[in-house]
């Protein structure tokens, strides 16, 4: 016998009604909390599961010389990545893909097992977008391409040291690369990208921040001269088997450096096989004693004073002085007994100027030192570069102020040096070093009477031109100043000097009608044809020398006297055929 039971349990039906109710209302409140009270943070969350932000790299500025030739460019290239996780699921695809990279099937596949749970691994940077694609169109599962930049150098080893170079991540790392890199690097941008569960790339979204572009950065220098001035350097080392040099052309005028080349160099665009002594930028990281080039200073020092004129003289005879137990000595016989001021700069007489730095004493030739930048930071801010040292006067002793009356005892750059014989060119005026190139005419010091600065000037062209001079600095249609030097290195372990190895040095100027470019030779042990200054580094002047006042332009003011020739004058032809 059936009954109707529903009808007599009222309290059931009602139950079941309100559990039914509760369960609706708790689901709706759920949902409300999910997607209106959590909903940022959820939806943070889930785009943190799947959202990447890929940095858009920055173009890096392009570093030209003077007159916009290309020193250093940035140029797109494909560097391939993997997420080594997803691209498990097709290893039958992995041999292809060693094929096209050109890498070994066997060691590929062992990479990629090894690191079976990284989901970015590098697998070649920095293809050229033609062969990235090559390999992307292989479709290979977990391969991705991203756009970079490399960073190429036209000049290769002609520029190596000044413009330096980025390393891989485009970051300077050398040279005017690391120097100026804030400047040259720009702002990477960034790109949002989705990925699902195993990391796969599902779409690109937006760009969220745009990459900065670097500011192009135009140097000093003039290619051409740079490429004269490593030529001509390159040559003379591998004449005279030595080991090292530098080479520096300055303009006078401007401060600025118009070439700067050192052996041995670099090719940046291929660094293996680097050795240290490849990389040095010398002239401006190795420091030396400038030997005889300093008597140029020294002599100035004393023509300032008004105590000393060209034509006085000092006996030098018989070529050796006794300072206590110290001799200085003159290592080539002089032309007599007595030299005026001029013949002590032409036989670079020790003895002589040791006299002169007596009578106007060490601190008179500290002061114009310093002034003109010898042993002083040069303010360049170049990486590594040195400052050298200028002993202060005050602990000079006899000994010292001969010594460093003739360069030793002090060590300068051959920046600083260039920089010194500039002030001499510029009638005593002092531009500040630069090596970007300026526009406006720099603020100029005056380091040392105009008056002093023209006596200077003729003396050193008599060094140059007089008949026991270094005629082998001269240049053909210029008259040009200058000084030799040949200083014994001081050699490593002991105190003293080596007896056989020698630094040969010419600092010069022209032309002297109107000085305008200086240069300095440093040859670092010359080991064939002699060790001179005047012998190894003197040729190396006069051709720099005159390859740059060619390219300049600058009108000769040495031309020989035009030769009267009768001659039947040349008619021009007129337009007309001569017709009137
Ligand atoms: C010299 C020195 C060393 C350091 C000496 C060169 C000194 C000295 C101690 C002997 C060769 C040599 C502090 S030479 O530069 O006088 O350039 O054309 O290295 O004198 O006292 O067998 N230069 N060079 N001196 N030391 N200490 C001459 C001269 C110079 C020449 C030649 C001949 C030295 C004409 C050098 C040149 O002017």
């Amino acid at each position: 016998m059936m009954k109707l039971e529903g009808a007599l349990f009222p309290w059931r039906f009602r139950l079941v009604v309100g559990l039914l109710g509760v369960m609706v209302a708790a689901i709706a409140w759920r949902i409300i909390d999910l997607q209106v009270v959590d909903r940022d943070f959820l939806k943070g969350q889930g785009d943190a599961r799947s959202v990447r932000h890929i940095p858009i790299p920055a173009h890096r500025g392009l570093i030209t010389d003077r007159n916009g030739e290309p020193l250093a460019v940035s140029t797109p290239v494909t560097t391939l990545w993997a997420n080594a996780k997803e691209m498990q699921l097709a290893k039958e695809k992995w041999p292809a893909l060693a094929a096209a990279l050109g890498q070994d099937p066997k060691a590929l596949a062992e990479r990629l097992e090894a690191q079976a749970n990284k989901e970015f691994i590098y697998l070649v940077r920095g293809l050229t977008p033609e062969q990235g694609q090559a390999v992307l169109d292989l479709k290979v599962p977990g391969v991705y391409g991203i756009e970079e930049f490399r960073r190429f150098y036209p000049a290769g080893e002609v520029t190596a040291h000044m413009v330096g170079f980025t390393d891989i991540d485009d970051h300077g790392r050398e040279g005017v690369e690391l120097a100026y890199d804030e400047w040259l690097a720009g702002v990477p941008g960034k790109r949002q990208v989705i990925k699902d569960r195993r990391g796969r790339l599902i779409k690109d979204v937006q760009v969220t921040k745009n990459a900065k572009a670097g500011k192009p950065l135009a140097l000093s220098i003039d290619l051409r001269l740079q490429y004269l001035a490593n030529r001509e350097l390159r040559n003379a080392i591998i004449e005279n088997g030595a080991k090292a040099g530098s080479l520096v052309i300055m303009d006078v005028k401007t401060g600025e450096i118009l070439a700067m080349v050192n052996q041995p160099t670099y090719n940046p665009n291929n660094r293996r096989n680097l050795q240290p002594a490849m990389m040095r930028n010398r002239a401006m990281i190795d420091v030396f004693e400038p030997g005889s080039t300093m008597k140029a200073i020294s002599m100035s020092a004393a023509i300032e004073t008004g105590r000393w004129k060209p034509s006085d003289s000092v006996e030098v005879y018989p070529g050796t002085l006794q300072i206590g137990k110290y001799t200085i000595k003159d290592v080539s016989k002089t032309e007599g007994p007595v030299l005026d001021m001029t013949g002590i700069l032409i036989n670079s007489s020790n003895v002589g100027m040791s006299k002169v730095a007596f009578d106007i004493g060490g601190e008179t030739i500290f002061r114009l030192a310093q002034k003109l930048g010898l042993g002083q930071d040069t303010g360049l801010g170049f990486p590594g570069e040195r400052v050298g040292n200028l002993p202060n006067y005050r602990e000079w002793r006899k000994a010292e102020t001969a010594t460093l009356s003739y360069g030793y005892g002090i060590s300068v750059t051959a920046i600083q040096l260039v920089h010194a014989f500039s002030a001499l060119a510029n009638n005593g005026r002092l531009a500040p070093l630069t090596l970007i190139k300026t526009d406006k005419a720099p603020q100029t010091t005056q380091v040392l009477p105009e008056t002093v600065a023209k006596t200077m000037q003729g003396m050193l062209q008599q060094v140059i031109e007089a008949p026991r001079g270094v005629f082998r600095a001269q240049v053909p249609a210029y008259h040009v100043g200058g000084k030799s030097g040949t200083a014994r290195k001081t050699s490593v372990g002991t105190k003293g000097y080596a007896e056989n190895s020698y630094r040969s040095l010419f600092a010069g100027f022209g032309p002297m009608n109107d000085p305008r470019y200086a240069i300095v030779v440093v040859i670092d042990e010359p080991t064939k044809a002699g060790y001179f200054g005047g012998l190894v580094s003197a040729p190396v002047f006069s051709r720099v020398m005159s390859g740059t006042l060619r390219l300049m332009n600058v009108t000769p003011d040495n031309l020989p006297p035009v030769q009267q020739v009768n001659a039947t004058p040349v008619v021009p032809l007129k337009a007309n055929g001569g017709r009137g």
